[in-house]
């Protein structure tokens, strides 16, 4: 059998529009979820005429997806996968793109260049450098210490943002709009606040001029994008006779809410369904608690039940009613904006969540805990806490954090704890020697992640030591909560 031919302009059938024209945005962070998300609706915008925002794409740490797609002039497939089947549409909005550490100063340079109206970000949430709980630069960090110290080669996201609006200012251009599409609360103030105090360390004046000229809107992102695998390239190779290395594949669900404030040129996204408003905030708190934070929940208690997939994980009675219990719980802590009604959303995140043709890995969700627990669960915590309410199934899910950074699920099966803090959550978990409330006294004293307001909270703590103590007699995880 001959081996079907790498996917590149002369392969696909691609309908047309001019690729060669200005490159409006960088996006820093050209990961599966950008490829499945906002480049998807840039690719629309562009379908439909519009020019000037093509995507030069960056790699902030390894060159993998650079590698995968500059040999194929930025082209990739992105299939949608339902229970009534696949679509498959090639991306053309990626031009091409660049590694930062292999050339820290020319991304700065692409940054700078005047077409760019727009720099898009989804460097996770780790990639802000931020403390989790609290929101504040984390300026003891090594690499946000390397980009004050060398602050026209930077390695942080951060650090790029600075530099390149530094040369802006300093060759009087506008800056550009910082658009994040991180899953984090507030992602354009945490974003603003990253980028004023980094360039406060080496140019107060830069700091004031950022502070008062560059827009950084907040928005919320959904979509859900499992990682891509060999057998789905080997798939895609069969049915539509090329080679993908950069295939992305998801849902066929989409959302984005953008904050309509943009200090340079806009795109017109409204036009491609993007839903631009005033305040993203309401929107943000409902996906990332009823979505991310199921999502959570069940990545660490399917996970240590042995459970491999979302839609396994969710087709269990006793997770299933325990998902439906913390929706209960988070609830009343949401603002409801127009539109919106809960039971809807409720009964689409089931849809979602059993979609078997995605296959979504619950260790994917489970990385980077440490980030994700603080606006995900602790901050829902909290609010229920201050309203007087008591919330087990919250405490459960937490609980169950606390168990994963063992790295060993309830049946025995050992596993690597995937987070910038699995050092010291390891630490806090062998160092409780198998005591419950030694266990949840060493989480609680990690003051970036638990908020004081939980962590000097006596019921929040005899409650997380009883879920924990019953996770760590348990064989069989899911029975922890009854089935609906
Ligand atoms: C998931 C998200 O990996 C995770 O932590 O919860 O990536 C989730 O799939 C997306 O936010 C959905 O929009």
């Amino acid at each position: 059998m001959t081996r079907p031919p790498r996917l590149g302009p002369d392969v696909a059938a691609i309908p047309d529009y001019d690729r060669n024209q200005p490159t409006g945005i960088v996006h820093l962070g050209v990961g599966a979820f950008h490829r499945a998300h906002q480049a998807v609706y840039f690719d629309r915008l562009l379908s439909q005429g519009e020019t000037g925002w093509m995507i030069r794409g960056a790699s902030l740490r390894s060159a993998g997806v650079a590698d995968q797609l500059n040999p194929q002039s930025g082209l990739y497939t992105c299939v949608e996968q339902d229970r009534g089947g696949e679509v498959s549409r090639v991306i053309r909005s990626v031009r091409d793109v660049l590694v930062g550490p292999a050339d820290p100063r020319r991304l700065v340079a692409a940054m700078a260049h005047p077409d760019i109206a727009l720099v898009t970000l989804t460097i996770t949430e780790k990639g802000y450098e931020l403390d989790p709980g609290t929101g504040a630069l984390n300026l003891d960090s090594a690499a946000i210490r390397h980009d004050v110290e060398h602050p026209d080669s930077p390695q942080t996201g951060p650090g790029y943002l600075v530099a390149a609006l530094a040369r802006r200012r300093a060759e009087g251009l506008a800056p550009f709009t910082i658009l994040s599409c991180d899953n984090l609360p507030e992602n354009g103030r945490r974003t603003r606040a990253a980028v004023v105090e980094l360039a406060r360390q080496t140019d107060p004046g830069l700091a004031d001029w950022i502070a008062e000229t560059t827009a950084f809107p907040c928005s919320m992102v959904d979509r859900i994008v499992p990682a891509t695998t060999e057998a789905d390239i080997e798939a895609l190779a069969v049915r539509e006779g090329y080679r993908d290395a950069g295939m992305v594949k998801a849902e066929a669900f989409s959302q984005w809410v953008v904050e309509d404030r943009f200090c340079n040129r806009r795109p017109p996204l409204e036009r491609v369904g993007v839903e631009m408003t005033l305040d993203v905030a309401p929107w943000e708190k409902i996906k990332l608690r009823l979505l991310n934070g199921a999502h959570s929940a069940l990545a660490y208690l399917g996970g240590l039940a042995g459970y491999t997939h979302v839609h396994e994980a969710i087709a269990d009675p006793h997770l299933r009613a325990f998902v439906e219990a913390l929706w209960d719980e988070v609830e009343p802590t949401l603002d409801r904006p127009d539109g919106f009604e809960a039971a809807v959303y409720r009964q689409a995140l089931l849809d979602r969540f059993a979609n078997p043709a995605l296959a979504h890995r619950l260790h994917q969700i489970a990385m980077d805990g440490s980030q994700k627990l603080p606006q995900r669960l602790l901050a829902t915590l909290a609010d229920r806490r201050a309203g007087g309410r008591n919330s087990p199934a919250l405490k459960l899910a937490i609980a169950a954090w606390m168990r994963w950074q063992g790295g060993e699920d309830a049946r025995g099966n050992r596993f690597t704890v995937d987070d910038p803090m699995a050092d010291r959550t390891r630490t806090a978990f062998i160092a409780g020697g198998g005591d419950p409330d030694r266990i949840v006294a060493n989480f609680l004293a990690m003051g970036t992640v638990f908020a004081p307001r939980i962590t000097v909270d006596q019921e929040v703590r005899a409650g997380l030591s009883a879920a924990l103590g019953g996770l760590l007699r348990s064989g069989d995880t899911t029975l922890m909560w009854p089935a609906g």
